[in-house]
């Protein structure tokens, strides 16, 4: 009461509310006035921002919280009523006609098409202290993450509009939504590389807020153990990403520009877009509200499992169950092993990788409806089994792919299985958590993540045609891995693999030693043979036969230890560098027609 006299009215009304919510404890400490008043000024500017970044302001986040709570510390089980089943979606094989035509289908699409990448995440799990946009894919190319996501929307923009007569003017849009912890970078990195070929006006960054912290089962806001002016806050999961679009008012926008589709996808997946064509393809194909792409999935592999519930009222949905909930729930509902592998090898339970295609247009019409909140959840660290006091202070906490929880039953949500080589190798484990895990999971880490490129592109050429050597076994950070030929290429290359085809032809060979490295458009392989490094960089207009042998010491894998300090962090987390003993290399820098036998 004291400090009243130095609040504005609308600091009034945020100090009332938070009273109303039984927060008085927030001002327990404060000095007198005169003492400390900027602060006490910080202290409103925060909770306003708390206020409006959260859907029905802090009264609504905290009454979320009282009742999630107390379900939590009832041990209330939040599928209770329902139990899962295997759903049914569509499950592509690389290659074959139906890929092709669902690609083609796709590509048609593109045009329609809005990109969000939520990349407001650290990743602690993988150790790395940049932000993880910025690392490269593979280091064949040094390609980055972020990187390759534009290049892959632009080539995807390029064929689309290739398919309009006279071409067309299209720019897909791309959001990045980011956090307090990855904001700066983010920009810098866009800023540092010229937007990566994209119109700087067509990339959009949304940072999402942080929210308040609980210490105890009644919502008591955490102060900041540093600054008692300061509300601890922590982040709220990638759920965000619904809200923030809504509130941005993008969605109008693009929904009036006459766009059908919004992709979301996550920080690290240097597949991901081999798979984009297709599961558009499929979305509109099958007209899906909402996609979900999956992969096989190991029992216990730690991704979510697309899981379909069926309430004991009737009521259906298909959704994604985290890791640590589908085991319970298989057993708490008769099936007594839990999450296990069938007789394929695979739990029955397609993986999701968190990549979502959503239709634009029932999209809006649930965001009116809801605003953009997603179901949250709330995850305490309890003391004791009295479950009175947690450990350190909790948050609730919403996920991207909980978006159809609130649909109505009337919503189409399906799903696509595409084979995990061609679709999914994030980077989300350190060294030392990926040497632990079960032989025959997938590591998750820059080492298999760079790897997993180099087989997909191999398998890819492959199947064009091409004769790529087998590859050998080796051991980098503890993490045994195939070791295929380096081959990277620009997604304008090859966006989907009828062009691909196009641009290989004849009798191709590579060796398991060699690296191949094509940046430009229109390289065309005729009868290539290659024992060694070979690297083509043309500008788009310049067209290239590129015929016969190649033969040098090539570029050789290195390893190297994670904890030698010495090495950059990025390499150290991949346990190998390229040495690059020796390559041919060709350079075109003016348009025209050229064929290259070396
Ligand atoms: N992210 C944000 O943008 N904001 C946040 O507050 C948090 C994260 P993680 P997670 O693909 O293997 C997901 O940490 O959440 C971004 C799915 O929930 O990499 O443990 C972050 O930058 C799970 O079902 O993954 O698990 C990153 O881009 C499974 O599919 C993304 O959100 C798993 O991913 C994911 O964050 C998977």
């Amino acid at each position: 009461h004291k400090n009243l006299q130095l609040l504005s009215s609308g600091q009034i009304e945020l100090a009332k509310m938070l009273l109303e919510m039984g927060q008085s404890h927030l001002f327990e400490h404060w000095a007198d006035p005169g003492v400390d008043d900027e602060e006490k000024k910080g202290f409103f500017d925060q909770v306003d921002r708390l206020n409006s970044s959260y859907p029905g302001g802090l009264a609504s986040y905290v009454k979320s919280a009282r009742q999630l709570l107390a379900d939590s510390q009832a041990g209330k089980n939040p599928f209770d009523g329902f139990t899962p089943s295997v759903p049914k979606g569509e499950v592509l094989t690389f290659g074959d006609e139906d890929f092709i035509n669902f690609e083609e289908a796709g590509i048609r699409e593109a045009q329609k098409a809005a990109f969000v990448l939520v990349a407001g995440g650290l990743g602690e799990r993988l150790g790395y202290n940049g932000i993880k946009v910025a690392l490269p894919a593979e280091t064949a190319s040094g390609t980055c993450f972020l990187q390759y996501y534009i290049e892959s929307i632009l080539a995807l923009q390029e064929a689309s509009c290739r398919l309009v007569q006279g071409g067309c003017q299209t720019r897909i849009p791309f959001v990045i939504m980011t956090s307090d912890d990855t904001h700066a970078r983010t920009v810098e990195l866009l800023e540092s590389n010229s937007y990566f070929g994209m119109e700087p006006a067509q990339v959009k960054l949304l940072k999402q807020e942080k929210v308040a912290c609980l210490d105890d089962n009644d919502a008591r806001l955490a102060v900041e153990p540093r600054n008692k002016y300061r509300i601890q806050t922590k982040p709220h999961g990638h759920g965000d990403v619904h809200a923030l679009l809504f509130s941005s008012g993008l969605l109008k926008i693009w929904h009036d520009a006459g766009l059908r589709w919004v992709l979301f996808f996550q920080d690290t997946n240097g597949l991901l877009f081999k798979a984009i064509p297709a599961s558009l393809g499929v979305s509109s194909t099958r007209q899906y509200h909402v996609n979900s792409l999956a992969v096989p999935r190991r029992a216990k592999e730690a991704i979510g499992g697309i899981t379909k519930l069926t309430h004991a009222d009737g009521r259906t949905m298909v959704i994604n169950v985290e890791y640590n909930q589908l085991d319970p729930l298989l057993r708490a509902t008769g099936q007594v092993d839990g999450d296990v592998n069938d007789e394929t090898g695979f739990s029955p339970f397609p993986g999701n990788i968190n990549q979502l295609i959503l239709e634009l247009g029932p999209y809006i019409e649930e965001l009116t409806k809801t605003g953009g909140a997603i179901k949250e959840f709330v995850n305490p660290k309890y003391k004791d089994a009295s479950k009175t006091s947690f450990k350190s202070s909790t948050r609730l906490e919403c996920m991207m792919q909980d978006y159809p929880k609130t649909l109505p039953p009337s919503a189409r949500v399906g799903f696509t299985v595409m084979d995990a080589w061609l679709a999914y190798a994030p980077v989300k484990n350190s060294p030392e958590d990926a040497s632990k895990v079960p032989k025959g999971n997938p590591y998750h880490s820059a080492t298999s993540g760079e790897m997993a490129i180099y087989r997909a592109n191999s398998l890819i050429l492959r199947k064009a045609g091409v004769q790529v050597a087998n590859p050998v076994q080796q051991v980098f950070n503890g993490q045994e891995v195939e070791v295929w030929p380096r081959i990277t290429w620009k997604p304008k290359w090859g966006p989907t693999f009828a062009e691909i085809k196009r641009k290989v032809c004849g009798n191709c060979i590579i060796s398991q030693s060699s690296t191949m490295v094509i940046k430009g458009r229109n390289v065309f392989l005729e009868d290539l043979s290659l024992d060694g490094a070979l690297l083509i960089n043309a500008v788009e207009d310049a067209e290239i036969k590129v015929r016969g042998s190649v033969q040098n010491k090539g570029w050789i894998l290195e390893n190297i230890d994670y904890k030698d300090a010495s090495v950059p962090e990025q390499l150290r987390i991949r346990g190998f560098r390229i040495n690059k003993v020796e390559q041919f290399e060709k350079n075109y820098s003016e348009p025209g027609k050229f064929s290259l036998e070396p």
